[in-house]
């Protein structure tokens, strides 16, 4: 089932903007504090339910160094492919993605010029040791991709070193400090770009928000 997106209550409508490249946009501060919290309730819950948070093995037998959480569908991190269920962790149904998030998502892209109906969500959790090589995006179906629908990072807690390059690895990478409350969001002619976090600047997220470490939300549409 398709769910569009209607509603832009939260999110300020005149905002800082950053074109990175063409389909890249690194939006600061894009979302006030009252969403982020409100977004942090939705992952508290999520972590406290039955499908939370686990460490995943890739299929070269390395642990990422990031915690995760699927949404919507599970990225299965043995055969890079998505499913319903969480195959590779417990075999537990992937939970669907809470409604605020999703909003958030499609008013992201839609803050970037991108329309995106969003079906997969990832929420990474960094500790300050936590980090992800530099990859590209492309295990959702070969039409999204084509079409250039985009990918939505939202970041919250401690800043991190976000590297983004071009399609080939080799490309030359742009780095850019995320923010608490940042969005990013790629796609178009930057929809297979590489990227990565470099590292978590530790420390430096909003303090009333008892956050440790660094969440980040990919929204993806399958
Ligand atoms: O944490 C980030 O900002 C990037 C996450 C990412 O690249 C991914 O989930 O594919």
């Amino acid at each position: 089932m398709v769910v569009r997106c209607y509603t832009r209550t939260m999110i300020r409508m005149t905002q800082p903007r950053v074109v990175i490249a063409e389909g890249a946009v690194h939006l600061p501060s894009w979302m006030p504090v009252e969403a982020q919290q409100k977004a942090l309730h939705e992952i508290r819950a999520l972590a406290d339910g039955e499908a939370g948070f686990y460490t995943p093995i890739l299929r070269n037998g390395a642990r990422m160094r990031v915690r995760m959480l699927c949404c919507g569908r599970h990225w299965d991190a043995k055969t890079y492919r998505y499913d319903l269920l969480r195959t590779d962790v417990d075999g537990l149904p992937a939970p669907p993605i809470p409604e605020v998030l999703r909003q958030l998502a499609c008013e992201a892209a839609e803050s970037a010029g991108f329309s995106l109906e969003p079906d997969v969500l990832l929420v990474n959790w960094y500790g300050a040791e936590g980090r992800m090589g530099l990859h590209q995006d492309k295990d959702e179906r070969p039409e999204i991709i084509a079409s250039g629908v985009p990918i939505v990072s939202l970041s919250i807690g401690d800043a991190a070193i976000f590297e983004f390059g071009g399609a080939r690895r080799k490309d030359p990478v742009q780095r850019i400090r995320l923010e608490s409350g940042d969005a990013f969001v790629f796609g178009g002619s930057s929809r297979l770009n590489h990227h990565g976090i470099a590292s978590i600047v530790a420390g430096t997220g909003p303090r009333e928000f008892g956050v440790a470490g660094r969440y980040n939300l990919t929204f993806r549409q399958y």
